[in-house]
């Protein structure tokens, strides 16, 4: 255990279960540009039953899923609004932009990653022959950046009854959706019932090597197609990729609760440091997010490093700690002793 590294970057370094890989290699394939791949028509019918909407669609990555997504439900020149501390905002490359020709439009994000109605509605623009019409609203659930806050379906709901009173649809960056319904205890589907397009990952607690789905209405899915096949994401035997995920919806969603422990007993060993601030919602799901004081936080993420503990630096004097299939309670005790030696002025 001593020398082992932990690696608390993210739930994406996650690497698939034997049961996966086996899938893999018996999976049945066909060209899905042709909707021919049984196992990717098998997974984009179960993504879509789990998260209660009519159709799925299969795509690279999340990025591509959001990126999709945005095209589908807006015209070049219309206006997007995010939380000021959204994944699509913060780590999309500008996609939305330089390829849909679409303007984001940030609204804070208070530290539960909630967009208040109120600011939303203020957003909204009105019918002016000078602005850019409000062709979508987004919202994340969980949340990256405000240390994986989950957000209760009320709160999306809240939004979404602005959204509905000016006809603007909803679209769920729901990278991480199943720990938000795990750590709720509730069925995905009633949690995403108020957005009209949710985007989920299977590369990250799931623990899929590659994908991502995109959910909503049939006729939104048709579109959706379209638009994966232009921006490249039209894989042939993609049934390859599918064949895993088929497995982590089965198999792997319960288990997210593991994760959200463990960054519970993470949090907690760390919450009594001077020289560590733990974000509110550190300890919701599987993350945790750290203000460093006291020194720059680019050096403590150094001396993490040397004490093989793998963290991201999330810019400023924030740090940030995923727990994740792969890292089990023993490693998290073993984590929360070296960032405390870390952390303490003798070392
Ligand atoms: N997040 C990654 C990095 O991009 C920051 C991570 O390590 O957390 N939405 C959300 C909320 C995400 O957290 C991510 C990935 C994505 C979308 C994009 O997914 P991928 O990486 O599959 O394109």
């Amino acid at each position: 255990m001593t020398n082992k590294i932990i690696d608390l970057r993210s739930d994406t370094v996650t690497l698939p279960t034997p049961a996966m890989r086996q899938a893999i290699a018996e999976a049945e394939l066909g060209d899905d540009v042709w909707r021919e791949d049984p196992t990717v028509n098998r997974l984009e019918a179960m993504a879509a039953e789990k998260l209660g909407k009519e159709a799925g669609l299969l795509t690279a990555s999340g990025t591509m899923s959001n990126l999709v997504a945005l095209l589908t439900h807006c015209q070049r020149g219309a206006e997007v609004l995010v939380g000021d501390e959204a994944h699509i905002f913060h780590y999309e490359v500008a996609g939305a932009a330089a390829l849909g020709g679409l303007e984001l439009r940030t609204i804070p994000n208070d530290s539960g990653g909630r967009l208040l109605p109120k600011d939303v509605e203020e957003a909204i623009r009105l019918p002016d022959i000078h602005h850019p019409p409000t062709g979508l609203i987004c919202l994340e659930n969980t949340h990256n950046r405000c240390a994986g806050a989950v957000l209760g379906e009320a709160d999306m709901e809240a939004v979404a009854q602005v959204a509905r009173r000016w006809g603007i649809p909803v679209h769920l960056d729901g990278a991480r959706i199943f720990n938000a319904a795990v750590a709720l205890g509730v069925p995905a589907a009633d949690l995403v019932r108020h957005a009209d397009s949710v985007a989920f990952s299977l590369c990250k607690g799931l623990a899929c090597p590659v994908g991502s789905l995109l959910c909503g209405s049939r006729e939104f899915i048709a579109q959706a197609r379209k638009y994966r096949k232009m921006v490249g994401g039209g894989m042939r035997q993609a049934g390859i990729i599918a064949a895993a995920g088929v497995v982590a919806l089965d198999n792997m969603i319960d288990r997210l609760q593991e994760d959200h422990d463990n960054a519970r007993l993470l949090a907690q060993g760390l919450a009594d440091l001077p020289s560590l601030r733990l974000d509110p919602a550190s300890g919701q799901s599987n993350m945790v997010s750290l203000q460093v004081e006291g020194m720059p936080a680019v050096e403590f993420h150094g001396r993490l490093g040397q004490a093989g503990v793998l963290v991201t630096y999330m810019g400023g004097q924030r740090l940030r700690l995923v727990t994740h299939y792969g890292i089990d309670r023993a490693d998290i005790e073993e984590a929360i002793q070296r960032v405390r030696a870390a952390a303490s002025p003798s070392t």
